[in-house]
Formats: C-alpha cells, sequence, structure tokens
C-alpha cells in the first residue's frame, strides 16, 4: 500500500481539498482496490479507487464509458424532475488534465465523490432484494436508449459464455498449474451442460435475441440505499456494457437467492432461496418490462443457471490457471468456490420448473 504522502498526491490530481484527514480500506471486492477519503470527523468525502488495470486493461474506454453512462443518467434523472440528483448517480471527478483518471507511473486511480449518508447491504432480505431488482431494471430501462457505439466492452466477451467455454478448454488443454486429472468430475459436469448453456448466442446469431446495455456485476452490494431503505443509485460501473440481457437477474439470483456463500465449505449450507428470488423478479420486471421481449421473459429463471454456470466456469478455468485472475485466500480457494457454484446450479436446476412457473404471470 501506499504512504499517506503518496496518496496526497495522487488525490492533488483531482482535488483542491488540503485537508486531507485519512485514506483507509473500504469494500471487499475481487478485482479494484476502494479507499475511503476522509477531510473531517464525519463522514468520508470521497472514493478512491485503483483499477486493475491488468483486468481492465483499456482504462481510458473504460472511464469513457463510466462518463457516459453517469452523465445519460443524470439527464434522466433532471428529466424525470427528480430531487436530490447527486445522491442518485455517481459523479466522477475530472482529474487536471481532463480526464476521469490519473497514471502514476504504476496504477491507474479514480475518484468520485462519496455519497453522503449511504450505505450498502451484504446480506440480503426480500424486501431488499425487491429494491435491488427494481433499481437493476430501472438503471437497464434508463440506458435503454444510449446509442449504439457509445459504450464498449470493457472486458472483451465478459458474459458470452461461448468464450468463456473457450477458455476453459484453453485452460484444460495448458494445463499450467497440473490441476487438470484433479478436477475431471467437474470438468465432465461442466462439459456435459456447455450445449444447453450457449442459448443467448445461438438466438443472437439467429436475430432472435438482441444486446442490450448491462451491469454485469448486479450484487446486493453494488445497491446503495438510504438510511430509510430507500434506493439510492446503483454503483460498481466497471462492467457496464452491451451483452445479453440474462445477464443482470441472472448474477442477482446467483449472488443474492443463495443460501449459502459463494465460496461456502460446506455444500449443505448452499440452495436457491426462492423468496429471493421471486422477490427480485417483482422488483425488476416493475421497471424492465416495458423493454423486455416475452422471450427474453421467458428466459428470467434460465439466467440464474446460465450465470451460476459461468461462474462456475471461471472460477475452474482460473484454478486450472494457477489462479491469475481472482484474489484468493488460501490455495484452493478457486475450487472451492468452484465447488460451491456447481452445488447451487444444481440446486437451480432442481428448482427450475418453479421459477418458470413464477415468471408466468408476465407473459
Ligand atoms: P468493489 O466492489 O469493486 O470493491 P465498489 O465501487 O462496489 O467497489 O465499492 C465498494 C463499496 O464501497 C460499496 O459496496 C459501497 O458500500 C461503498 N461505496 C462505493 N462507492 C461509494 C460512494 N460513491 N459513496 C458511498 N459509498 C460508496
Ligand atoms: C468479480 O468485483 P467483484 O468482486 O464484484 C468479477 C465478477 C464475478 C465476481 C465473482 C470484472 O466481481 O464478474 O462475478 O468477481 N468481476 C470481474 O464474485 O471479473
Ligand atoms: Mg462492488
Amino acid at each position: 500500500m501506499k504512504t499517506k504522502e503518496q496518496f496526497l498526491n495522487i488525490l492533488g490530481q483531482f482535488l483542491t481539498e488540503d485537508r486531507i484527514l485519512a485514506v483507509e480500506p473500504f469494500g471487499n471486492g475481487h478485482i479494484n482496490d476502494t479507499l475511503c477519503v476522509r477531510t473531517e470527523g464525519g463522514e468520508p468525502a470521497y472514493v478512491l479507487q485503483r483499477i486493475n488495470h491488468h483486468i481492465f486493461t483499456n482504462v481510458d474506454m473504460l472511464q469513457s464509458n463510466i462518463h457516459a453512462v453517469t452523465t445519460h443518467i443524470r439527464n434522466k434523472l433532471v428529466q424525470r424532475g427528480e430531487k436530490d440528483i447527486d445522491r442518485k448517480v455517481l459523479t466522477f471527478l475530472p482529474a487536471k488534465d481532463g480526464k476521469y483518471y490519473y497514471y502514476d507511473g504504476e496504477s491507474y486511480w479514480r475518484v468520485c465523490l462519496f455519497i453522503p449518508q449511504s450505505r450498502s447491504h451484504e446480506t440480503i432480505t426480500p424486501e431488499l432484494s425487491y429494491q435491488a431488482g427494481k433499481a437493476f431494471g430501472d438503471f437497464q430501462s434508463m440506458l435503454a436508449d444510449i446509442p449504439e457505439g457509445v459504450l464498449g466492452e470493457t472486458i472483451p466477451n465478459f458474459h458470452n459464455m461461448e468464450f468463456r467455454l473457450q477458455q476453459f478448454h484453453d485452460a484444460l488443454r495448458d494445463n499450467a498449474a497440473g490441476r487438470a486429472a484433479e478436477v475431471s468430475r467437474l470438468t465432465d459436469e461442466i462439459l456435459k451442460r456447455s450445449g444447453d448453456m450457449c442459448i443467448q448466442e445461438k438466438l443472437y446469431r439467429e436475430g432472435k435475441l438482441k444486446k442490450r446495455i448491462n451491469h454485469c456485476d448486479t450484487k446486493v452490494n453494488n445497491v446503495l440505499f438510504d438510511n430509510d431503505g430507500n434506493v439510492l443509485c446503483v454503483i460498481d460501473l466497471d462492467t457496464v456494457m452491451p451483452g445479453f440481457v440474462l445477464s443482470d437477474i441472472g448474477d442477482f439470483i446467483r449472488t443474492g437467492a443463495n443460501t449459502g456463500a459463494e465460496d461456502d465449505e460446506n455444500l449443505d449450507n448452499i440452495s436457491v432461496d426462492m423468496e429471493t428470488f421471486k422477490a427480485y423478479a417483482r422488483g425488476y420486471m416493475e421497471t424492465a418490462s416495458s423493454f423486455l421481449t416475452p422471450l427474453e421473459i421467458s428466459l428470467l429463471p434460465y439466467g440464474g443457471r446460465l450465470l451460476t454456470y459461468m461462474q462456475t466456469v471461471r472460477f475452474l478455468t482460473d484454478y486450472l490457471n494457477g489462479d491469475t485472475y481472482y484474489k484468493i485466500h488460501h490455495p484452493k480457494h478457486n475450487l472451492q468456490r468452484t465447488e460451491a457454484q456447481f452445488q447451487l446450479l444444481r440446486s437451480l436446476e432442481e428448482h427450475a420448473a418453479e421459477m418458470d412457473d413464477f415468471i408466468k404471470q408476465w407473459l
């Protein structure tokens, strides 16, 4: 980590503020490093993030996407006559050279305003799930008319299942960490489902599914709430990009509607929480039904299986590659995550008919 003086130098590129008291770690993401900046005793004033440029290799595109997204949403909020807009959309600050990031010769940094009296939640309730569904549906709906070509893919093929399977095959072939034999049972389970899990790419090629702008990281902790439990805004905008629509219900089901943890070592803890799923679907359909096609709606439960399957494949690929992508906390962490995600997938498969039945009310 940097010294306070180094942080002051970085912050000085964005701020004229000279009362910075402390820069402290914040949040628990797997990819970027998030810090909060305090200028006095109370709440932090700014959020400082070190961008992981090994993963987001095109930082210029990344920050230009985020600027386009936040500007577009701000305009929508103004048109709607919303009050308190500065707490309903993130505000990133330009550096001295006008760019929305600063490169210190080693790392890329960005700064946004800390949204006062806001909080995120790490654990889910049906009410939070409903609110998050509304928030992510509204987010997609506000971005539905952003002109094509404005937003690039900050991670190319990020939620493209065919591409993720290709990476998995490459990792098996290269066997860089010598772990392929150890995971042969999981490999068989993955390959058995590969055809069924590439429906979106196939429908897209047939002209039956269009691409939309998705958030692509729809965890409940990426929604900020006020102290009364009302949604303020959606945050963590790195992966907002064009892709297939199931991402934003699928990843919430994967992360929110799991009775266990993403990396639970006790597989008995893991199953799909139907109340959370139903609450999210209700909230999401309130704000997203206006732009979704019947085909997309009918696929929403499949989205939960797809994103869980995709994450199983991604964690196992990283394990095979020798843990080069996700931060790990112990040597078998990616394998443990794979087992846990696969367990959730099996539970989602068992509940597929029940979930389809619930979605029928919107068809
Ligand atoms: P990551 O998940 O990659 O670590 P996030 O951008 O989601 O990064 O930030 C981590 C946490 O920090 C969020 O869950 C939220 O609690 C808090 N946070 C982030 N940005 C802000 C902000 N502008 N205002 C208030 N809190 C924030
Ligand atoms: C990463 O930043 P974080 O931890 O929310 C990853 C997601 C995965 C997730 C698994 C850019 O998200 O795609 O679903 O870990 N983000 C990127 O927990 O790869
Ligand atoms: Mg986050």
